[in-house]
Parts: C-alpha cells; sequence; structure tokens
C-alpha cells in the first residue's frame, strides 16, 4: 500500500509538470508502460489526453518504432471475461479529458521488437485530424508498481 501511494505520488508529479501549455493543441501527459520480460509480445501504455482548447480531436492512427502495430483499445466484460476491443477513432472532445488507465482503455503495442527496461523511454506517434502529427515519449516503469494495482 506505501508503494502505491509512492507511485502514485510520482505519477502525479509527472502529470502535473508543467508542459508546453498550446492553447491550441491537444495535450498528451504522464504516459507510461510497465518493463516487459524477454519474449513479451505485446504491452499496454497508459496516458492522459487533456483537451483545452475548441475544437474537438480524433485520433486516427498510432505507431511506434519498438512495435510492428499500435492500437487503442478498450475493455469490456463478456461472461466475467475481461477483453479488449480496438477503438477505431478515439475522439476527445473539446475542453474534455481521456484517461488510458489499467483496467480500462489501453493503447497496445503488438509485436514487440525489443525488451522493455525499467527507466528507459521509447516514442509514440499519433496522427491527430488526419493532418497533425505529434510524438511523445513513454516512460517505462518497475512491474513491481504493477502489482500495487490489483492489490
Ligand atoms: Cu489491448
Amino acid at each position: 500500500m506505501r508503494n502505491f501511494k509512492y507511485f502514485f505520488l510520482i505519477l502525479l508529479i509527472y502529470f502535473y509538470t508543467p508542459s508546453k501549455s498550446n492553447q491550441n493543441e491537444l495535450v498528451i501527459h504522464g504516459a507510461y508502460a510497465f518493463e516487459t520480460f524477454k519474449g513479451q509480445k505485446s504491452c499496454a501504455v497508459y496516458l492522459s489526453f487533456f483537451n483545452n482548447t475548441n475544437t474537438d480531436f480524433e485520433i486516427n492512427s498510432l505507431s511506434s518504432n519498438i512495435a510492428d502495430k499500435a492500437e487503442i483499445h478498450g475493455t469490456f466484460i463478456d461472461k466475467e471475461v475481461v477483453k479488449m476491443k480496438k477503438i477505431e477513432k478515439l475522439k476527445i472532445k473539446s475542453k474534455d479529458q481521456v484517461y488510458l488507465q489499467p483496467g480500462g482503455m489501453h493503447i497496445m503495442l503488438m509485436g514487440l521488437k525489443k525488451e522493455l527496461i525499467d527507466g528507459t523511454t521509447f516514442p509514440i506517434d499519433f496522427l491527430i485530424n488526419n493532418k497533425e502529427k505529434m510524438k511523445i515519449n513513454v516512460m517505462v516503469v518497475s512491474s513491481k508498481l504493477r502489482e500495487n494495482f490489483i492489490e
């Protein structure tokens, strides 16, 4: 439990670190993924979208140089089993926030080309509104922190 608080604090600091606050742009905060084990072929990425602009945004596609494929997934429960479904176009409406968190929506990287090591970062590229490109860095964190989410 103490670890969870510690992790939450780190995330808070990470989320609230002032970024280039651009009134015209979608802001993406606190992207992280858990470290992977040898041979692991897919992983989830969590982050938050903040849209303080007067326009709606739509994520059309995404990619990363460390994976063959990247998709946004939603989760739903079917006969007591948690399943994932690809979200073709994620909408982030004007003045809205969308949170991708463990147990819910997430970015799925498939066909991982390398092991993710605690403390390293990797990029994800987004195509937004069919024209704007945005690159973010994802922080890899220790899988020990993952266990605290399940408690
Ligand atoms: Cu998934």
